[in-house]
C-alpha cells in the first residue's frame, strides 16, 4: 500500500514515545510488575473467592459422592489438567538466567544500534541454554550441541541472537532442517535415543549429507560434552550485518567469550553425571548465580568489510564455515552478565520465545539460506507451542517500551487496546500510531538497501561445495588428547550404528576426506577395512591451523568457582582442612567437606566437624579436585571405605587435580597411583599451591594413557 499523506494538521511522527533514558532504570526490569509474591496472602479461586477448606472435595457425606456443584475442586483440578504445553521440537531442554550487557566504548562506527553506543548504559538480558536432540527431562551432560540464546531488551525494541556453542552448522539450506531433525531425533518406532545421536538414523543422514562433515565433527570433539555451560563460548554462526549511522554496512560473525575460560567433560564423566545428576549444568548455572559468583562473557564480532566478501576460500553465507580468527580476529564490544535467576522456571525459562529475526536498527541479516529459513521458523513455533499470535505479550518476551500498531485479537490477548482505528491510515484517532522514518538516531527500522539482480532459481551456489577443508583445519588445530577424544566418540558412536554399511560410508566417504589418519584409526576400532585415500580432493588450504579452536588454549588461568571435595572421616586434622580451605577460598574456589555419612565427624582434637554431604551424594564427578587431608584414623577409615577409594580412582580416572596430607600418601599407595603433575602429597604451602596450579590445568592430560588402565 502506498503511504498516506497525514491529514492538515496532524503530521506528528511517531518514534518519540520509547523508553525515557532518565527513568531506564525503571523500566529496566520490565518484568518487576508481573512478579508475584504470595507470602501473607490468603489462598484464593482464580475468581478471587477466599478458600477455607483445599484438603476435601464436597461430598454428600463423608463417605459419600463427590458433588459436581464443587466449583473449587474443579477449577483446581481442570487447571491442572492442561498445565502442559508442547515443549520445544529443538532445543526442548533449557535453563536460563537474567543479567545485563553493557558496552565497552561506544561502537558508533561499526553500528547505530542503541545498545552499542553508550558504555554507561546496561541493557537488561535473558539468556537460555539448551541441548538440541533430547526432551525437556532428559540428562545436561549428553554429547549434543548447546543452545545459547540471548534477548537483548533494548530501547530499541528485543534483539535476540539465537546461537549455538559451536560456530557451524549441520545443514547449508533451511529446507534440510526437519530431514535433519528428524534424522537425529530418537528414531520413531521406538523412540530411542533420548538424549543422543548415537543411532542409525543419524548416522545415516550425516553419512550421506558431506556438508554436515564439518560440524559432526564438531560435535564428535569435546566442545559436545561442555564442562558447564558457563565454560562455553557462543557463536551467532550465519554472517550478520552492521550498519552505522550513516548507512555504512559491514558483515560481522559474533562470539561470546567465556571469562570462566573453555573446558569440557571427560566422557566417561559426562556419561555418569547423565545418570548421578541429570541436572548438572542446570544446577551449576543456578548455585554459582546464587553464590554470586556470577558468570561471565564478552561479546565480539569478526569485521569483514563488504569489499573482502569475496576473498575467503569459503562463502562468508555459508553457514558450515568458519572465518578463522587468525584471518580476521574478533573486535570486543562489550560484556554480558549473568547475575539473576529466574522466579518461575515455566512462566520464564519454558515460555520466553526467540527469534533469529528480532532485529533492531543497526543490525540486518546476511542471504545465509539457513538464517533465511530461520526467520520464518521461530515465530511460526512459537504460535502453537504457546498457543497463538500473542506470545510477545507474556512478560519474558515484551519489549521494554509499550506496544502499539494495529494486530488485535487472538487468543489469550492481554493488552486492553483503546481507541476505535485498529488500521492504518486513519483519521477517527488521529492518525495514531504512525511510522518514525528512518534515521540515524532513534529511528524506524529500515532494511539494508542490498542490491539483489537474480533469476529465481533452486540451486545451491558452487562457492559452497567444498565440505571437507574446513572440518580438516579444525581436526589438525586440535592437541593430541583432543584429537583422540575425537577419534573414540567416532569409535562410540558409529559403534552404536546396527547397519555397517552406515559406518563404512562414514569412514570412506566422510571421515577419510577430512584426515586420513582419523578414518584409519577409526575403522580399525570397529573392525572396517582401513580406507587407503580421500574420495574427494579438498581445496589446499593457506593456513595450517587454528590454534583458537583448541580449547586447550582457551583455559582461565585460574581456579575461580572451581570445586573442590575434601575427604574425611573421624580422627581428621581439622588444621590442614583449615589451611586447604583458606588457600582455595583466597583463589575464589569452592571446598566441600565430604564424609563417610551426612553426619558431623570427630576431628583428631576431639571436636565436632559438620561436613556438606556424604561422599556417596556428590560423587568425584560433581567436583573438579580433590583432597584427602591427613589424621592416622580418618586415613584408616578411608583406606577401608569402598566410596572413598571408588571416589579417589574415579577423580585419577578423570584427570582432576588429586592432592593427599603425607600421612595419606598410602592411600594413594594402595589404589597404586602414580605420583604425577596433578597429584600431589604434601602439608606445606608448596604442596597447596601445587595443588591450586594443578586445578588451572583443568586436567592431568599426561596421565590420560595411564588412566584408561584404571576400572571404569
Ligand atoms: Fe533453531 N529452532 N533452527 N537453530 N534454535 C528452534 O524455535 C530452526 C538453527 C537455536 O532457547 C525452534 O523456539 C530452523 C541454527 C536455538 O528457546 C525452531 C533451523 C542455530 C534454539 C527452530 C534452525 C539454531 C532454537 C524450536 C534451520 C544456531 C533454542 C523452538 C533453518 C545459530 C532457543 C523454538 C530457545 C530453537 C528452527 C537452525 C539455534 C523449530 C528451521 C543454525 C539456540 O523454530
Amino acid at each position: 500500500m502506498k503511504k498516506q499523506t497525514p491529514e492538515p494538521g496532524k503530521s506528528e511522527m511517531a518514534g518519540t514515545d520509547t523508553v525515557d533514558r532518565g527513568n531506564t532504570n525503571a523500566k529496566l526490569d520490565s518484568l518487576e510488575q508481573f512478579r508475584t509474591d504470595a507470602t501473607g496472602q490468603a489462598l484464593r479461586t482464580n475468581q478471587g473467592v477466599k478458600v477455607s477448606d483445599n484438603q476435601n472435595t464436597l461430598k454428600a457425606g463423608p463417605r459419600g459422592p463427590s458433588l459436581l456443584e464443587d466449583f473449587i475442586m474443579r477449577e483446581k483440578i481442570t487447571h491442572f489438567d492442561h498445565e502442559r504445553i508442547p515443549e520445544r521440537i529443538v532445543h526442548a531442554r533449557g535453563t536460563a538466567a537474567h543479567g545485563y550487557f553493557q558496552a565497552y566504548e561506544s561502537h558508533a562506527a561499526l553500528t547505530k544500534a542503541g545498545f552499542l553506543q553508550d558504555p554507561s548504559q546496561q541493557t537488561p538480558v535473558f539468556v537460555r541454554f539448551s541441548t538440541v536432540q533430547g526432551p525437556r527431562g532428559s540428562g545436561d551432560t549428553v554429547r549434543d550441541v548447546r543452545g545459547f540464546a540471548v534477548k537483548f531488551y533494548t530501547e530499541e525494541g528485543n534483539f535476540d541472537m539465537v546461537g549455538n556453542n559451536m560456530p557451524v552448522f549441520f545443514i547449508q539450506d533451511a529446507i534440510k532442517f526437519p530431514d535433519f531433525v528428524h534424522a537425529v531425533k530418537p528414531e520413531p518406532h521406538n523412540e530411542i535415543p533420548t538424549g543422543g545421536s548415537a543411532h542409525d538414523t543419524f548416522w545415516d543422514f550425516v553419512s550421506l549429507v558431506p556438508e554436515s562433515a564439518h560440524m559432526v565433527l564438531w560435535t564428535m570433539s569435546d566442545r559436545a560434552i561442555p564442562k558447564s555451560l558457563r565454560t562455553m563460548e557462543g557463536f551467532g554462526i550465519h554472517t550478520f550485518r552492521l550498519i552505522n549511522a550513516e548507512g555504512q554496512g559491514v558483515f560481522v560473525k559474533f562470539h561470546w567469550k567465556p571469562k570462566q575460560g573453555v573446558c569440557s567433560l571427560v566422557w566417561d564423566e559426562a556419561q555418569k553425571l547423565a545418570g548421578k545428576d541429570t541436572d548438572f549444568h542446570r544446577r551449576d548455572l543456578w548455585e554459582s548465580i546464587e553464590m554470586g559468583d556470577y558468570p561471565e562473557w564478552e561479546l565480539g564480532v569478526q569485521i569483514i568489510p563488504e569489499e573482502d566478501e569475496h576473498k575467503f576460500e569459503f562463502d562468508l553465507l555459508d553457514p558450515t564455515k568458519i572465518v578463522p580468527e587468525e584471518l580476521v580476529p574478533v573486535t570486543p564490544l562489550g560484556k554480558m552478565v549473568l547475575n539473576r535467576n529466574p522466579d518461575n522456571y515455566f512462566a520464564e525459562t519454558e515460555q520466553v520465545a526467540f527469534c533469529p529475526g528480532h532485529i533492531v536498527p543497526g543490525i540486518d541479516f546476511s542471504n545465509d539460506p539457513l538464517l533465511q529459513g530461520r526467520l520464518f521458523s521461530y515465530t511460526d513455533t512459537q504460535i502453537s507451542r504457546l498457543g497463538g499470535p500473542n506470545f510477545h505479550e507474556l512478560p519474558i518476551n515484551r519489549a521494554i517500551m509499550p506496544i502499539h500498531n494495529g494486530q488485535r485479537d487472538a487468543q489469550h490477548r492481554v493488552s486492553i487496546d483503546k481507541g476505535r482505528a485498529s488500521y492504518e491510515p486513519n483519521s477517527i484517532d488521529g492518525g495514531w500510531p504512525k511510522e518514525t522514518p528512518a534515521g540515524p538516531k532513534d529511528g524506524g527500522f529500515e532494511t539494508y538497501p542490498e542490491r539483489v539482480e537474480a533469476h529465481k532459481v533452486r540451486e545451491r551456489s558452487e562457492s559452497f561445495g567444498d565440505h571437507f577443508s574446513q572440518a580438516s583445519l579444525f581436526f589438525r588445530s586440535m592437541s593430541k588428547p583432543e584429537q583422540e577424544h575425537i577419534i573414540a566418540a567416532y569409535s562410540f558412536e558409529l559403534g552404536k550404528v546396527e547397519r555397517e554399511y552406515i559406518r563404512a560410508r562414514q569412514v570412506n566417504e566422510i571421515l577419510a576426506n577430512i584426515d586420513l589418519e582419523l578414518a584409519k584409526r577409526v575403522a580399525e576400532n570397529l573392525g572396517l577395512p582401513a580406507p587407503t585415500a580421500a574420495t574427494v580432493k579438498t581445496k589446499p588450504q593457506t593456513l595450517p591451523e587454528s590454534p583458537a579452536l583448541s580449547q586447550m588454549n582457551l583455559l582461565s588461568g585460574d581456579i575461580k568457582t572451581r570445586k573442590v571435595a575434601i575427604l574425611v572421616a573421624n580422627g581428621v586434622d581439622s588444621k590442614a582442612i583449615d589451611a586447604l580451605k583458606a588457600v582455595l577460598k583466597a583463589e575464589g574456589a569452592h571446598a566441600k567437606v565430604l564424609g563417610p555419612t551426612s553426619a558431623p565427624v570427630k576431628t583428631a582434637d576431639g571436636k565436632s566437624l559438620p561436613v556438606d554431604a556424604s561422599a556417596e551424594g556428590l560423587p568425584s564427578v560433581a567436583f573438579d579436585a580433590v583432597w584427602v587431608p591427613g589424621g592416622e584414623a580418618s586415613v584408616k577409615a578411608l583406606s577401608g571405605d569402598g566410596v572413598a577409594l571408588h571416589f579417589l580412582l574415579e577423580a585419577y580416572k578423570h584427570l582432576k587435580a588429586i592432592g593427599v596430607s603425607s600421612d595419606a600418601k598410602s592411600l594413594i599407595d594402595g589404589l597404586k597411583l602414580d605420583l604425577d603433575a596433578g597429584l600431589i602429597v604434601g602439608d606445606d604451602d608448596a604442596a597447596r599451591q601445587a595443588f591450586v596450579a594443578a586445578i588451572a590445568q583443568h586436567r592431568v592430560w599426561a596421565r590420560e594413557p595411564k588412566a584408561k588402565a584404571v576400572p571404569a
